[in-house]
């Protein structure tokens, strides 16, 4: 990496350049330069990844999201690190699909707490149209109380894609989890092309994408810098960005994953900052065995969305009393108002 150096009136500046973006359109990132992110002197790379932040979003503003386990459990995947597939022993119990009545409770108690968008997530593979029905009526009366609406629930055909939209989906969770090529280490009841495929499915509908993944499974750097790669080349790239750090939940097959080191963690989040300016990039799961130190630091390299509640969809996250004061503290405000989808 070459380092330039900057002379002021009192002081000699050296600092490391962001590697330039690769130069076809198709490819506005190289996994080789996401690579050289990733390895930048930490300091360097929290810089690069708060100019870029403060560029294209106000600095102090964090999204409240909170997220709602609509339908729980039972899920025929076999996604290594969740606690919902019906093949690992967690203790999960499957449940059928949550009432208007109480989804509606639910948002409007998450509205008042302050949350502007309201995540609903379902264990299914692939929803089908009637429970894509079903899900219409959740997302209407979410809407109706004037709260972004995200749901995420499968895979889904094109048709279903665009009857979540006119039912008012703002946005589609959708994650690729991690790079292509240890996707089969993960998972193996569906390709990474399936994944893109909804996707495509999603984007074509109009609705917003939700896309991101998970770090702590024991993948290498190169395919953190992969699915970053994968991300940030999407054309476009995805409107809002989520980085979970993974929660080991016993009875998973990654429940044994050695945990990351939390500053590699930070790494990820300021590289998804400068790769995707304009995403929201969310401090997704993880963020309770993260601690406040390390939260804070993710604010510094760009995050600026969190899952708000007490719950995230089937484990434990800091409670709302805990962010609120956290967020006091660091001077930082949850967004007030909703831009329209
Ligand atoms: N069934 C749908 C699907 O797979 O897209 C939606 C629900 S799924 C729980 C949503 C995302 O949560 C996953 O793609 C994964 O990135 C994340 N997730 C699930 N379990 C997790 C865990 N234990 N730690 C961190 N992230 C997790
Ligand atoms: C995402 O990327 N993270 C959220 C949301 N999208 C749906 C889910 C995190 C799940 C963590 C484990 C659990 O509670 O099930
Ligand atoms: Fe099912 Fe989604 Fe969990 Fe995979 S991540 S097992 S698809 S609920």
């Amino acid at each position: 990496m070459s380092q330039a150096t900057t002379s002021t009136a009192t002081q000699t500046v050296h600092w490391h350049p962001a590697p330039a973006p690769a130069s076809t359109p198709s490819q506005r990132w190289s996994v080789e330069a996401i690579q050289a992110l990733l390895d930048l002197p930490l300091m360097d790379l929290l810089f690069q990844a708060q100019s870029v932040h403060r560029q294209h979003w106000p600095a102090d503003e964090i999204e409240l999201a909170t997220l709602l386990s609509v339908k729980t459990g039972g899920c025929p995947e076999n996604c290594g690190y969740c606690p919902q597939s019906a093949e690992f022993d967690t203790g999960v119990k499957a449940e059928k699909l949550m009432s208007v009545e109480e989804v509606t409770r639910a948002a409007k108690a998450a509205q008042d707490a302050g949350a502007t968008r309201f995540c609903m997530g379902a264990a299914w593979r692939a929803p089908k149209d009637r429970d894509i029905e079903k899900m219409n009526e959740l997302i209407g009366a979410v809407k109706g109380l004037g709260l972004q609406t995200c749901a995420t629930l499968g895979m889904l055909q094109p048709h279903q894609a665009q009857s979540l939209r006119e039912a008012g989906l703002d946005y589609y969770n959708h994650n690729l989890d991690t790079a292509p090529e240890y996707y089969q280490d993960v998972v193996s009841t569906r390709q990474y092309q399936d994944r893109l495929d909804t996707l495509a499915a999603v984007r074509g509908a109009g609705i917003s994408v939700c896309c991101g993944g998970i770090i702590g499974m024991g993948e290498e750097v190169v395919h953190r810098a992969g699915l970053m790669a994968q991300l940030a080349n999407m054309e476009p790239y995805p409107e809002s960005v989520p980085i979970n750090s993974l929660v080991p939940v016993p009875g998973t097959p990654l429940a044994d994953s050695e945990p990351v080191d939390p500053l590699d963690f930070v790494r990820v989040i300021a590289v998804a900052r400068i790769t995707m300016p304009k995403a929201r990039v969310r401090l997704s799961a993880g963020r309770q065995q993260l601690g406040e130190a390390v939260q804070t630091l993710c604010f510094l390299a760009g995050a600026n969305s969190i899952f708000y509640g007490n719950k995230l969809l089937v484990t434990g996250n800091p409670d709302v009393e805990a962010d609120t004061q956290l967020l006091r503290k660091l001077g930082l405000r949850g967004l007030q108002t909703q831009a329209a989808a």
